[in-house]
């Protein structure tokens, strides 16, 4: 057995794994219990308004603003996504590489544009889903079904064998970094700034937009787009696609997600090996921006410590628990079939 293996369901860093091409001792899929639901009304009163807002401003963003404003909504999707990707899911809430402190500041201001909360508690959530994955523990449990896992888990009442877990779930390394710690301090004045003002404010005043087109479009569609891109990560590749890294877990590679969700969606692999900084198998980096993002301060040297899982590894984990749909690792592979093989077109073919 390989050493360190916790009693928790699921894989959160290299040292949680039951078995040396860390795997888990028993797969964590299990069925949810019936526990009652505790609507929060606040948030179903908001997350309704914000929709409607957006349904608006995506209207707005079609037929009203003026282009400098939806290339800064999109500029701006692509900051907030970074600031969730790079920041708080990769670095903080997988440590799956380090980053010195420029670097960090930059993901805290983009991830403070997001507005999914302060780091910290994103990142205590989401390992949580990842150490009691799809079990009662786990806030957006995918075996409550599509709408619980992609927005209704925000508009109840945690379940309390998520807080009684939660409270075993080691943070130390993020309260560690005063970075985060400022963050979360004084998020109720940083969010409202970076999600909702300035971005309203500076379409009308760098090139004259009007402040209904400002906001319904830079800041509320922007917003809510961004939300639903994430969500659909924890319900649409919890539940299509292909399993060939495990096919005993809900997780699934999903292209149309991440594609949207700047390289995210190649859930299968991700939740068998959490802490690849790639969140995918080396190849799949055309789909990846966020891959691509943090080599690129790897190169400047302000990302470092890149953790990422070897071919080998892969293979033997693909074999033993994949569904088979894993594409070949190339010509000549043992399964490459041979009418295929045949059918190729080889130019200046030569065989040694
Ligand atoms: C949002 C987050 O949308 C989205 C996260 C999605 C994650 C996706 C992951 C996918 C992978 C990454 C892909 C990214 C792709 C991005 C692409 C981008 C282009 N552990 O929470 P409370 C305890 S946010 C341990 O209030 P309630 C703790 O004691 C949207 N303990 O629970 C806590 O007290 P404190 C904006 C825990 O009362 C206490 O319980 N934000 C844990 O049941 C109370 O905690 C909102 O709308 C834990 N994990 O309320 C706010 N959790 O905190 C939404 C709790 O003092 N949230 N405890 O330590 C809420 O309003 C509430 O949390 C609630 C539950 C109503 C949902
Ligand atoms: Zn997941
Ligand atoms: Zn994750």
């Amino acid at each position: 057995m390989a050493p360190n293996v916790t009693d928790a369901n699921g894989v959160l860093f290299e040292s949680d794994a039951a078995t040396p091409d860390f795997a888990l001792a028993t797969p964590p899929v299990e069925k949810a219990d019936n526990y009652p639901r505790i609507y929060v009304w606040r948030n179903i009163i908001a997350f309704t308004y914000l929709h409607l807002a957006a349904l608006y401003g995506g209207y707005l963003f079609l037929f009203s603003a003026k282009w400098q404003t939806d290339i800064f909504a999109y500029v701006l999707y692509v900051m907030s996504g970074l600031g969730i990707t790079a920041g708080a899911h990769r670095l903080w809430a997988h440590k799956s590489y380090k980053a010195k402190w420029p670097l960090r500041l930059i993901l805290v201001a983009f991830n403070t544009l997001a507005f999914q909360d302060s780091a910290i508690d994103w990142s205590r959530d989401h390992r949580m889903h990842h150490k009691y994955s799809e079990t009662d523990a786990d806030p957006h449990n995918a075996t409550r079904g599509f709408f619980f896992s992609h927005i209704g888990w925000l508009l109840v009442r945690k379940h309390p064998e998520l807080k009684k877990k939660g409270k075993g779930l080691d943070l130390s390394d993020l309260y560690a970094d005063p970075i985060l710690r400022f963050q979360k301090k004084y998020y109720l004045i940083l969010m409202p700034l970076a999600c909702f003002v300035l971005p309203t404010i500076i379409p009308v005043y760098f090139w004259g937009e009007t402040w209904k087109n400002s906001f319904f479009v830079a800041t509320m569609f922007r917003y809510t787009f961004i939300l639903n891109v994430t969500w659909l990560v924890n319900s649409a590749a919890h539940k299509w696609g292909h399993k060939p890294y495990d096919r005993n877990i809900k997780p699934s590679e999903n292209l149309s997600v991440s594609l949207f969700a700047l390289g995210e969606g190649f859930h299968n692999y991700h939740h068998t090996f959490p802490w690849d900084y790639k969140t995918a198998e080396l190849g799949n980096n055309r789909l990846n921006f966020t891959t691509n993002f943090i080599n690129f301060f790897a190169k400047i040297g302000w990302a470092y410590d890149l953790k990422t899982v070897s071919e080998e590894i892969i293979q033997n984990r693909v074999k033993r628990t994949g569904d088979g749909t894993h594409h070949l690792w190339g010509w000549g592979d043992k399964d490459h079939a041979p009418e295929e093989k045949k059918a190729a077109i080889r130019i200046n073919p030569k065989d040694d």
